[in-house]
């Protein structure tokens, strides 16, 4: 077999002997749950081999909705153990009637990809035969309130009334766990004396425990988890008791064009005033995005709600604004050529010409471990799709075929080392073998 098409096969290998028949697990043994932005992006790979699973991947995880419109960050399949927390640690029936009693599920978020998977699935059916299309036509009428509720959740309770940014109060929700933009503020989060006894089960999952967060960091981890639960997981009531409240310029980016495209779906299905309400939500969203712009990086940057302080760390996350779309043009070029100079992708020291999780220039870069460094192949995709939607196509390309001739190694890792370009994490991770089915449709 040639590379890119044997990169396919392994790739809907993985993503078949991932799926338990109704949910992608996330990795086959690290996260043996279906977490919510993976679902997403595990549905775009899906509908390039199966368009019928595809849809079901959503399916199964908006089943998880609370009636708030809260979509949680994971859906926990009750038959799949080894991973911490679970169900009985998030207890979420018993802490707030929004949840629902089944399935179990986590009481955070993650970032909002999913109106970029209806969108994707759409383009990808369009493809295919008129039986097939007219269905996910029909499927996407059909899960289009969910989005809606979930974006008015989100609006309603999440956006930041002073910087008009994402609030997030755990790490986790904004799916860069130990990313070094929240260093600061978790140092302000006091690990409090009611925190149970836990044992770790992820470090056993990886070949070494260091590509992992710390114990310490994991002490946070589940004390904001405690502090959730005492809040009845009700965002008001965080905002009060909450340790970590940060605005979140990844999540408010991925919010701004998600609700661009959920705008867009509205006005096909003829619910004019909620694609009025959804621009809205875009263009505030958007507008918080341009405005924490850091103009001695170029970066966006997030906001510590507690202090008000500016975190102007260099991630990956500082980018924002690429993934936002509909920036000025002057600055979307300072960002394609920061993307792609020393600092970031174009780094003398990497293997491959692709933008690290960490840019080596910060004092916080560590390449081996999580979020602090690595590559992740699934964020590579945010950007290539984020620069083909602003029409950056060469620099989409660039990136693509720098990720695929990592991909050739076909462990499909959850992250690598951007140096030694060496696979770190878990390996078979289902987002990345969803992200290089998706680059390969291309090729056909
Ligand atoms: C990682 O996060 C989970 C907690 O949600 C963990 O470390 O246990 C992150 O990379 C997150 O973004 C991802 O959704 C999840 C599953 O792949 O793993």
């Amino acid at each position: 077999m040639t590379g890119s098409l044997s990169i396919a096969a392994r790739a809907a290998y993985i993503l078949r002997d991932n799926s338990t028949g109704h949910i992608t697990k996330a990795a086959p043994t690290l996260y043996p749950h279906q977490w919510s932005w993976d679902a997403a992006f595990n549905a775009i790979g899906l509908a390039t081999t199966d368009l019928p699973r595809a849809r079901l991947e959503l399916d199964s995880l908006f089943a998880g909705q609370w009636r708030n419109g809260l979509l949680p960050h994971i859906v926990f399949d009750p038959t799949a153990d080894g991973y911490w927390p679970g169900p009985a640690q998030w207890e979420c029936a018993a802490h707030s009637e929004e949840a629902p009693s089944l399935p179990a599920t986590s009481g955070i978020i993650d970032p909002p990809v999913h109106a970029i998977a209806v969108d994707r699935i759409l383009a990808v059916a369009a493809r295919a035969d008129g039986e097939e299309y007219s269905r996910t036509l029909e499927w996407a009428a059909g899960i289009y309130p969910k989005l809606l509720a979930w974006h008015r959740f989100l609006a309603r309770d999440r956006a930041d009334k002073e910087t008009g940014l994402m609030t997030l109060f755990h790490g986790w929700e904004s799916g860069t766990d130990n990313s070094p933009r929240w260093d600061a503020p978790y140092a302000g989060v006091e690990v409090g004396p009611g925190l149970p006894r836990y044992e770790r089960k992820d470090k056993v999952h990886v070949s070494d425990a260091a590509q992992r967060p710390t114990d310490r960091e994991y002490d946070r981890y589940l004390w904001l988890v405690e502090e959730a639960k005492r809040a009845s997981y009700d965002a008001g009531l965080l905002r009060q008791t909450g340790s970590f409240q940060v605005g979140d310029v990844l999540f408010t980016a991925i919010f701004a064009c998600a609700s661009d495209l959920l705008a867009a779906l509205a006005a096909r299905l003829s619910k004019r005033a909620d694609a009025a309400e959804l621009k809205d939500y875009a263009a505030q969203a958007r507008a918080a995005v341009f405005c924490h712009v850091d103009e001695a990086s170029g970066l966006a940057a997030d906001v510590d709600l507690r202090s008000g302080k500016w975190l102007t760390t260099e991630t990956i996350a500082g980018f924002a604004p690429l993934i936002a779309g509909g920036m000025p043009l002057t600055l979307r070029r300072r960002l394609v050529s920061l993307l792609l100079g020393e600092r970031w992708a174009g780094h003398p020291s990497f293997r491959y010409a692709l933008p690290p999780s960490t840019s080596p220039c910060s004092a916080a870069y560590n390449p081996a471990c999580y979020w602090r460094g690595p590559v992740w192949p699934v964020f590579t995709w945010l950007l290539t799709w984020a620069l083909v939607r602003s029409g950056e196509y060469d620099t989409a390309a660039a990136l693509r075929s720098a990720s695929l001739e990592q991909l050739g190694d076909e462990t499909f890792a959850e992250y690598y080392h951007p140096v030694t370009g060496a696979p770190l994490g878990s390996l078979n991770q289902s987002w990345t073998a969803a992200v290089a089915l998706d680059w390969l449709l291309d090729e056909e």
